[in-house]
Order: C-alpha cells, then structure tokens, then sequence
C-alpha cells in the first residue's frame, strides 16, 4: 500500500488504549508508514523511539487569565501545526473525549483536507458516555470523524445504546506482538518471588480501578488457595489498591499475595503464571488476557463487555458471571489441578491470541481502513 504519513494521538500514560496506540504506530513505522505522535509526553511504550517515528509535545501555557489551562484547545492547535507542517493524510485519535474533538478543530483548522480517525477504547463510552455534561460532545466527536473503530462488538452496542447514534462504526480488536509476549522459561524467577515449585501461581494486571473488582480476584483467590498451594500476584497500581491490601490482610493472605506495583518484566511474569483471572464490571475488550493468552496462559473472565469475544469459553479459558468468586474458585482449581488440561488450553489460548488478535493482522486491518477513508477524499 502507499506509504502515509499519520498523526496519532493518545493518552501517553500507562493504560491500555496508549499500549494500543502505541504499538500500532512502532509497528506502522516498521511498515514503512511515518508516524507523529501528537501528545502530552512521549508515550510509555515508545522508550527506544525508531526511524519513521516522530514525537511532538504539546504544551499548555499557563496564563494568569485561564482558570484551567485549555489543554484540548494546546492540542488542536499543535495538531493543526503538525499536520500542515508535515503534511500528515490523517490523524488517528485513540479515546473520543477530547482528542476526537481536538481533531476535528484541527482538521476544521487545516482547511478540511486532513482527515480523522477515531478509535472508541472503552471508558470514553461505558463511563464517560453516562456523564449528561460529556454525552453530546462524545457523540458529536463521533459523528464528526472520518472513520470510527470500536475494540469489540460489545462496544458498538454500548455505543449505540448509550449515544443513539447511526455513524458506521467498524470492530477493530486489540492486537499482540508475539516477538514479546511469548511462553518463556525464567528458571530464577520463581524463586525470586519466594515461590515454591510445587506451588502454583495465579496472575493479575489491571490500574486498580473500582471497575477492574480486584477485591473479587482476592476472594476467589483465598477459596482456590484452601484447596491447592497457590501465590498470586497482583501487578499495577491504582486508586483500589488500599482496599485491596486491607482485604489480603483481613483474609491472612499476607504471605501469599504479592503486591508488584508496576511491572517492565510484564512478558515474563504472565510467563511464568498458570493462571490469570481478569473479573472486570467493565472491559471493552482486556487487552491484559490477550497478553496472558500469547504467553501460552489461560484465562478466566468475567462475562461482560468484549471479554467473551477475547476467551472461547471452555477452550483457551473459563468465563464467569459477574461476582460469582464461587464458580471461579471452582473452574480455577479444577484446571489446576489438571496438568493436561492446563497444557491443552494454554495452548489453545496461545494459537487463539497468535490468529485471530496478531500484530500483523490487526495492523493490516488499520491500513486498509486508512486507505479507504482516504480514497472518501
Ligand atoms: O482498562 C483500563 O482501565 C484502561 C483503558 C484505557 O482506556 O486505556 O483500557 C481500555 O482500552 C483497552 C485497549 O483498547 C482495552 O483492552 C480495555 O479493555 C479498556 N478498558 C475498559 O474498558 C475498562
């Protein structure tokens, strides 16, 4: 396809919508596409920056006058800048409030040439959508992009349920690099943690926010661990993580559970896990089970959101009913204690991820999306 040149724009910060934005702009680089980040600060994941990869900052100055520092209107403004300067095709804004609307004064800026894509990742609807004071101006960022993509059908269906509108909206899923995530032996890690060999090791990542129920992944936890010898460990920060840490003590699972906080080695410890529980109220689509999935993990969710279109039920993982630690705790020990159904769905979760959710597939199906919205010019 024609080499383009994209802007793209995301929350910089740890999360799994900048993760998605930013691995796909590495991986549009590699393609030989230029990629701009337009941001706040450079993207977490974009550390050891490559060729074909640009990085520009948007600063809000902080005239006495302003209240509030406009960082929506700093940037449209660097947007517009950018985007004449290097004379971008498009602009690819990854969560609707405000990058969706930033984009559209950019484009409006720019002379209408420029056009925009807008990736829905979640929160900007299932939360955000049902703020009275947010809704409009989401549906408006909605209706006025080019292109619209959705990280699951389940999020299409909120979006249309909760904002009433009719624009096209296309499922374009989370994706996975195999060359990281990937079944891995670290014979010390174990160890490092202060796990026993025959014990085995449940996993959870997520920011710790009310919606992730991390209080649920303790409670099947300590029902699982009454049963066989189990650690689990719990990887990422956030807002819950006090209750959290009072629910461990209260349950005497002190010594079991480990608190990692932010993690680089993510790869390896999913690696080293047999098992990773993800019992959301809200997940578009869990990118943290896609990653556990490639490292050959199984998976249990909830059921809600995009999770059933992540796990085939039975097959690379268990879904479960919302809160229900009781028929967790159950598939959970279940599997662990068999080492040859364990194999069998790691497996099948590791082709699972590599098929249907690969990097390669995934990227593709942007470009083409690019080149259709494109040729509407
Ligand atoms: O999960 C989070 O709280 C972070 C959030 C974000 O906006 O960065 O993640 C959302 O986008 C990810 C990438 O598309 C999805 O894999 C997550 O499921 C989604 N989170 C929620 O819907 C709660």
């Amino acid at each position: 396809m024609n080499k383009l040149k994209i802007g793209i724009t995301c929350y910089p910060t740890v999360g799994g919508s900048g993760v998605v934005a930013a691995e796909l702009g590495k991986s549009l680089a590699e393609r030989g596409h230029e990629v701009h980040f337009i941001t706040s600060s450079l993207p977490f994941r974009l550390e050891n920056v490559k060729a074909n990869i640009y990085f520009h900052e948007v600063q809000v100055n902080q005239y006495s006058v302003f209240q509030y520092p406009p960082y929506d209107l700093a940037l449209a403004s660097k947007m517009a800048e950018v985007a004449k300067r290097e004379s971008l095709d498009l602009l690819h804004v990854h969560y609707a409030v405000p990058h969706a609307i930033s984009a559209h004064l950019a484009k409006e800026m720019t002379g209408n040439r420029l056009k925009v894509v807008t990736t829905l990742h979640g929160t900007d609807i299932t939360v955000l959508g049902y703020d009275p004071s947010l809704s409009d101006m989401i549906r408006f960022g909605i209706e006025r992009s080019d292109t619209v993509t959705a990280v699951s059908d389940d999020l299409i269906r909120q979006t249309r349920d909760l904002l009433g509108t009719e624009k096209p909206i296309e499922t374009v899923y989370n994706f996975i690099d195999d060359r990281v995530y990937r079944p891995q032996s670290s014979p010390c890690l174990k160890e490092e943690f202060g796990i026993n060999a025959e014990e085995k090791v449940l996993v959870h990542v997520s920011n710790f926010r009310k919606v992730k129920r991390v209080p649920d992944v303790v409670s099947s936890f300590a029902k699982i661990r009454e049963q066989i010898p189990a650690k689990l460990l719990l990887i990422g920060d956030g807002p819950e993580q006090p209750v959290v840490r009072d629910l461990v003590s209260r349950l005497g699972l002190d010594d079991h559970v480990r608190f990692l906080g932010n993690q680089k080695r993510v790869a390896e410890l999913l690696a080293m896990s047999d098992l990773k529980l993800l019992l959301s109220e809200k997940e578009s689509f869990g990118l943290v089970l896609l990653e556990a999935m490639a490292c050959g993990v199984p998976v249990i969710g909830s059921r809600i959101g995009g999770i059933p279109e992540v796990i085939t039920d039975g097959e690379c993982g268990y879904i479960c009913e919302l809160g229900d630690t009781d028929e967790v705790a159950l598939k959970a020990v279940d599997l662990l204690r068999d080492p040859a159904l364990l194999k069998k769905m790691g497996d099948a979760a590791k082709e699972r991820a590599n098929s249907v959710f690969h990097k390669d597939r995934v990227v593709r199906q942007y470009e083409e999306l690019y080149e259709r919205t494109l040729g509407q010019r």
